[in-house]
């Protein structure tokens, strides 16, 4: 089969892109050129075949609704390798596999995988087009979905072959849906080889390899041998009255709030005095540190892949107005007038609609065990250009990236971490950051309530051993000359009833004020054994209906409940042996001492 003519004369491209071909053997191959047109065909083609609905013109114009296969609805971690030649080098924390097996196990699934279908032939750049701080990507793969979703997410196309030139260096990846068994699913990860392999699955994380697979488990590797970092953190903006634009960067689990804080919405008397905040980035932020001696961010992504559950105007309004148009909608309810519904939308509940998985739902629906049947899956996403939000920064797209005053940590802890506290100093910081641990919710296997540790958002994400990422951020702090604070944050605190006792969203300003001006040094701080909480009447409540008392009890440090923590951290700082930073048992020593 000939293919159409190469779009480029590098010569590795175009011999790997082959290789590929020789294996998978498609009926034809299709370089993607990013234009118009090719968008419209591939649209077309999707609605054609029913991988793709396009939604009411009129209400959601642009907008595409598809349904993924209900087995395959999220991230596969369990799936997900990472293959270096020694074990160690993926550290106790990751599933691996030796190349040579991984390689030869998913040739045999990769095999013929995309006969009768079209190989498409995506160069995509993470980062602005050219910047020196972006990487190039290409990515094939027998899915339009993947493409026009790759469309949204990264920069595609002509321009981006353009910048790779002829020998320019890129990152390898292959998808192919092949029959979506999960029993021949494998995420692949080869940081020596620079390359990704991956194949059962169309969803997200696992399919749009730009995403957790290159900008986050490649890029890491990358950061660490290149000098700069790659993590699972939201960047934002936010103006004060009569200051500068100070930006912030955030790391906290999946669903544990990034695009919500990346998007937040000042109360209305911070609104009034002239506050407001930016979005960066909602997901992922690569850190280098600028020729001025700041440590700079960009978001290495193009648009937004968000949770759509829960997703109103009360929430999130900038992300309600971000997905009115040229959106695709995965795994939410379809309603009878073709427009998309999910649990915790503005609308109410449709008279009836059709499910994520397919099936007839009504509301007030339950199965066999009585249980509520929900219409959109809690995973369900939305994808959507970053340059469609109202409160997108004017330097979303810088090519320097912007400067980082504060970095901050959290999870969702009903107790023990309060509301928000300073660390000690960057290693104290890269300590507490290391201990990061969220609950599981009901949503999740396991035990409800079970801590489970993850170190700066990245468990999921690293793509090397994290005794050496935890290394290579102390390592960072003797680098950078004008070192970010680093602080952790909690929005998910209860009460004796199990209630929150932040109201969070919006409000999560005042605690962004409070850490601005400890960076600015105009504020001072109590000092407790884990590091610096604000003083209750330092977090302006101006506002609010709080009970008397509640924010002393949302910054209490009780430390009997942290001596218990301490005991889980040290069982977890075990298990990554002598690669595990001195400095680290260093600050857990000294936290041990200081509690007493
Ligand atoms: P990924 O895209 O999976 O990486 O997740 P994310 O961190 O961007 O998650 P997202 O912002 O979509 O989090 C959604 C969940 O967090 C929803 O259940 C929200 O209701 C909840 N949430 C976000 N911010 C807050 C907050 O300030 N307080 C409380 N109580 N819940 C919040
Ligand atoms: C996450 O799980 O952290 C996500 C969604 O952002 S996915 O792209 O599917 O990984
Ligand atoms: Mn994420």
């Amino acid at each position: 089969m000939i293919a159409m003519e190469t779009p480029t004369k590098h010569k590795e491209l175009i011999s790997w892109v082959q290789d590929m071909e020789k294996m998978c053997r498609p009926d034809k191959v299709v370089w993607i050129n990013g234009s118009l047109e090719e968008k419209k065909r591939l649209e077309d083609e999707a609605c054609g075949t029913g991988e793709l609905i396009k939604l009411d013109e009129k209400k959601l114009p642009g907008c595409f609704f598809h349904r993924s296969n209900p087995n395959d609805v999220a991230r596969t971690e369990s799936l997900t390798f990472i293959c270096t030649k020694n074990k160690e080098d993926a550290g106790p924390t990751n599933n691996w596999m030796a190349p040579q097996e991984a390689y030869e196990r998913a040739a045999d699934i990769f095999g013929g995988a995309m006969k009768g279908r079209t190989m498409y032939v995506i160069p995509f750049s993470m980062g602005p087009v050219g910047s020196k701080l972006s990487k190039i990507g290409v990515e094939i793969t027998d899915s339009i979905y993947v493409v026009l979703n790759m469309r949204i997410m990264t920069r595609i196309g002509d321009a981006v072959l353009k910048v790779l030139g002829e020998n320019g260096s890129f990152t390898k990846c292959l998808h192919s849906k092949a029959d979506l068994d999960i029993k021949k699913r494998l995420i692949l990860h080869f940081p020596e080889d620079n390359t990704i392999w991956s194949v059962g699955s169309g969803y997200g994380g696992n399919a749009l390899l730009g995403k957790k697979c290159l900008a986050l488990r490649i890029a890491s590797w990358l950061g660490k041998t290149e000098g700069w970092m790659a993590e699972h953190m939201l960047i934002l903006g936010i103006d004060r009255p009569g200051k500068e634009t100070k930006y912030i960067t955030a790391a906290f689990p999946s669903a544990c709030g990034k695009t919500n804080l990346a998007m937040m919405i000042p109360p209305e008397g911070y609104k009034a005095k002239g506050y407001r905040v930016w979005t960066v980035g909602d997901d992922i932020s690569w850190l280098k540190i600028g020729s001025d001696g700041t440590l700079r961010a960009i978001n290495p992504e193009a648009g937004y892949f968000g949770v759509i559950p829960g997703t109103n105007s009360k929430s999130n309004p900038n992300a309600v107005a971000t997905i009115k148009k040229n959106t695709i909608f995965t795994n939410a309810a379809l309603t009878p007038d073709n427009t998309v519904w999910w649990e915790g939308s503005d609308d109410p509940a449709p008279p009836k609609a059709i499910d994520w998985s397919g099936n007839e739902w009504h509301p007030g629906m339950v199965d066999d065990r009585g249980v509520s049947v929900k219409a959109a899956h809690p995973n369900s996403r939305f994808t959507a250009p970053a340059s469609q939000c109202p409160c997108v920064s004017p330097k979303w797209e810088d090519p320097e990236g912007v400067p980082i005053s504060a970095i901050l940590f959290g999870g969702r802890r009903a107790n023990v971490m309060p509301l928000v506290f300073e660390t000690l100093s960057w290693n104290h910081g890269v300590f507490t950051a290391s201990t990061v641990g969220s609950e599981k919710t009901a949503a999740q296997e396991g035990v409800v309530g079970e801590i489970r540790r993850d170190p700066m958002a990245m468990l999921p994400f690293c793509g090397y051993n994290m005794g050496d990422y935890f290394q290579h951020w102390i390592n960072m702090g003797k680098k950078i000359p004008k070192l970010p604070k680093i602080f952790h944050v909690n929005w998910f605190r209860t009460d004796d009833h199990g209630k929150f006792m932040w109201p969070g969203f919006g409000d999560n300003m005042r605690v962004l004020d409070w850490i601005l001006d400890r960076c600015e040094g105009k504020v001072d701080a109590i000092q407790t054994p884990v590091g610096f909480v604000p003083k209750a009447s330092d977090i302006n409540s101006e506002g609010l209906t709080l009970a008397p008392g509640t924010i002393e009890k949302l910054v209490s440090v009780n430390q009997a409940e942290w001596r218990e923590e301490q005991k889980d951290q040290e069982k977890f700082f075990k298990t990554f042996g002598d690669r595990f930073p001195k400095e680290l048992w260093d600050e857990y020593d000294g936290l041990k001492k200081r509690l007493g």
